[in-house]
C-alpha cells in the first residue's frame, strides 16, 4: 500500500524532540507537511502564516525555485567530496560570494554545519590565534548574561542562560560575563534604546580583574535574539569595539540570527557600522534549507596561522561536512535569491511599517513591553503569578490554531518573518496576536 506522506505517523515515541515539551507535543502534535513562500501547511490541511521564518532562518521564504533546483542539480552532479585535503568548486565560490557581501575586512570563511559549530569554531580560532602570535596566556573567553551561542560546551559556557548551568553543571571554567543590556528604562524602545552604552565599560572591570593578557575573546550577539530580542543601546557596540582594540582582545559578533538581511543589511556589523574581528553565522546562509554555518575572519586573524612549513595543517579543526557540496550549492542559490529579490533592502524599507504595526499592540491585555529592530519584534507579557512562561506558551498555541506561527521564550513573544512578507500579512500576524492576547486569562 502506498504511504500517505501527509498523514501523521501513528508512533511518535522514538523521536526525542529538541527544545520541545515532548509529552505535551505528543498528546496534540503540531505537524507541518509542506511549505510555500510565506505559508506552512499542516497535516490537517490548514495554512499557517510563518511569522518566524522557521527558526529565524528562512529569510527568503519557503520553496524558492532557485534553491530547490540548485540542490537537485548538485545532488546529481557531485554529492559529496572529502572536506580535508580535497576541494570542490562550489565551496570556494560560496566563500568568495560571502566575502563579497560581508562588511569590508571580513575576508576569509571557515565552513561549519550550524550556528553552534560556528561558535565553537570562532572561540577555538580566537585562542589559537593568540597562541600563533606567542600570546598563549590569552585563554579566557568573555560572554554576556542572557547571551545565546548555541548548545555546545563552549557556547553554553560563554552564554548567559541559567538553565544551561542548572541542567549541565559548571561548564567550562575560564569564562566571565558582561551584564546584559536589557534595562527597564528602555521599555517600548523603537530601534536602538537610549540608555546603557556604559554597560560596555564593564569589560574594563573584567580586564582589570583578570588582566588583559589572560583574555582571548569577547563574544556577543549584536542584538540578542533567543533570549527575548534584547537590543544594543546606542553607542554600546562601538564602546565594546574600542575597549577590545585597546586590550588586544578578539571581538566576535555572533550573527547567527542577525545575518542575511534580518536588520536590513547583510550583517549587523554593517547595519551598526562596527567591525568585529570574527563573525559567526548559519541559518539564513542556506535559507535554512540545508544545515550550514560559516565563520568569517579578518586577514589579520587568518594570516597569523599561515606560517611554518607549507605541508603542515595550519588550523587543527574542521568537520566532515565543512563546505559540503549540496550545502554550498544551496548557499550560492540563496545568496543569489537575496540579491535578485533585493531582500535586504526590502527588509529595511518594510521595517517602519513593521514597527508601527508591532507598537500598535501597546495597551493590549497582558502586554508590558514591545521592542523592534529591522524585521524583528518582541512583545513581552506579564507572567502569570507562579507560572512563568505559561501565558506566552498559550498565546503560541492559540495563534497556531488561528493560522499564524510565532515563537516564545519565557513570557516574551518573538517574531521574525521571512523578508518577503507583504504588508497585509504583517497586519494578519499582528491582528491575530492581538485577538489571541485579548482572549487570554
Ligand atoms: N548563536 C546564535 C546567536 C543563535 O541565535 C545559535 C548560535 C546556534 O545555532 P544552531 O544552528 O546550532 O541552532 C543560535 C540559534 C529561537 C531559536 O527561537 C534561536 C536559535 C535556534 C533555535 C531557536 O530563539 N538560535
Amino acid at each position: 500500500m502506498a504511504l500517505d506522506r501527509k498523514s501523521v505517523p501513528n508512533d511518535l515515541s522514538a523521536f526525542w524532540m529538541p527544545f520541545t515539551a515532548n509529552r505535551q507535543f505528543k498528546q496534540a502534535p503540531r505537524m507541518f507537511v509542506s511549505a510555500d513562500r510565506m505559508h506552512y501547511k499542516t497535516a490537517d490541511g490548514r495554512e499557517v502564516l510563518d511569522g518566524t521564518a522557521g527558526l529565524w532562518c528562512c529569510n527568503a521564504g519557503h520553496n524558492r525555485p532557485k534553491i530547490v533546483e540548485a540542490i537537485r542539480q548538485q545532488a546529481g552532479e557531485l554529492d559529496y567530496a572529502p572536506a580535508f585535503q580535497m576541494g570542490h568548486p562550489k565551496a570556494f565560490e560560496l566563500a568568495s560570494a560571502l566575502r563579497d557581501m560581508a562588511p569590508e575586512g571580513m575576508e576569509h570563511v571557515f565552513f561549519t554545519n550550524s550556528g553552534s559549530e560556528s561558535v565553537e569554531t570562532a572561540l577555538k580560532i580566537a585562542i589559537a590565534y593568540h597562541r600563533a602570535r606567542g600570546e598563549g596566556s590569552r585563554t579566557r573567553l568573555i560572554g554576556r548574561e542572557r547571551g545565546y551561542h548555541g548548545v555546545n560546551f563552549g557556547g553554553i559556557s560563554v552564554g548567559g542562560i541559567v538553565n544551561n548551568r542548572r541542567m549541565f553543571g559548571t561548564l567550562l571554567t575560564g569564562t566571565d560575563h558582561l551584564p546584559h543590556t536589557h534595562l527597564p528604562e528602555n521599555a517600548w524602545s523603537r530601534g536602538q534604546p537610549e540608555h546603557g552604552a556604559h554597560l560596555a565599560d564593564e569589560l574594563e572591570r573584567i580586564v582589570a580583574l583578570h588582566g588583559a593578557e589572560t583574555i582571548a575573546a569577547v563574544i556577543v550577539e549584536p542584538m540578542a535574539g533567543s533570549t527575548g530580542v534584547l537590543l544594543p543601546p546606542k553607542g554600546y557596540l562601538e564602546r565594546l569595539r574600542e575597549i577590545c582594540t585597546r586590550h588586544g582582545i578578539v571581538l566576535i559578533f555572533d550573527e547567527v540570527i542577525t545575518g542575511f538581511g534580518r536588520l536590513g543589511a547583510s550583517f549587523a556589523a554593517e547595519h551598526f557600522d562596527v567591525q568585529p574581528d570574527i563573525i559567526t553565522t548559519a541559518k539564513g546562509l542556506t535559507n535554512g534549507v540545508i544545515p550550514m554555518g560559516a565563520v568569517l575572519t579578518t586577514p589579520q586573524i587568518h594570516d597569523a596561522f599561515m606560517q611554518g612549513p607549507e605541508h603542515m595543517i595550519e588550523l587543527f579543526h574542521g568537520y566532515t561536512y565543512s563546505g559540503n557540496p549540496i550545502a554550498s550549492a544551496a548557499g550560492l542559490a540563496t545568496l543569489e535569491t537575496y540579491r535578485e529579490d533585493g531582500l535586504f533592502e526590502r527588509a529595511a524599507s518594510l521595517a517602519p511599517y513593521w514597527e508601527e504595526a508591532l507598537h500598535s499592540l501597546k495597551g493590549t491585555r497582558h502586554v508590558i513591553d514591545i521592542r523592534n529592530m529591522g524585521l524583528i519584534g518582541a512583545v513581552e507579557l506579564e507572567p502569570i503569578a507562579g507560572a512563568p512562561t505559561k501565558r506566552a506558551f498559550q498565546a503560541f498555541l492559540d495563534c497556531y490554531e488561528k493560522g499564524v506561527l510565532i515563537r516564545t521564550t519565557g513570557d516574551i513573544i518573538a517574531m521574525s518573518p521571512p523578508l518577503i512578507i507583504e504588508k497585509a500579512q504583517i497586519d494578519q500576524l499582528i491582528g491575530t496576536l492581538k485577538e489571541v492576547l485579548e482572549g487570554l486569562d
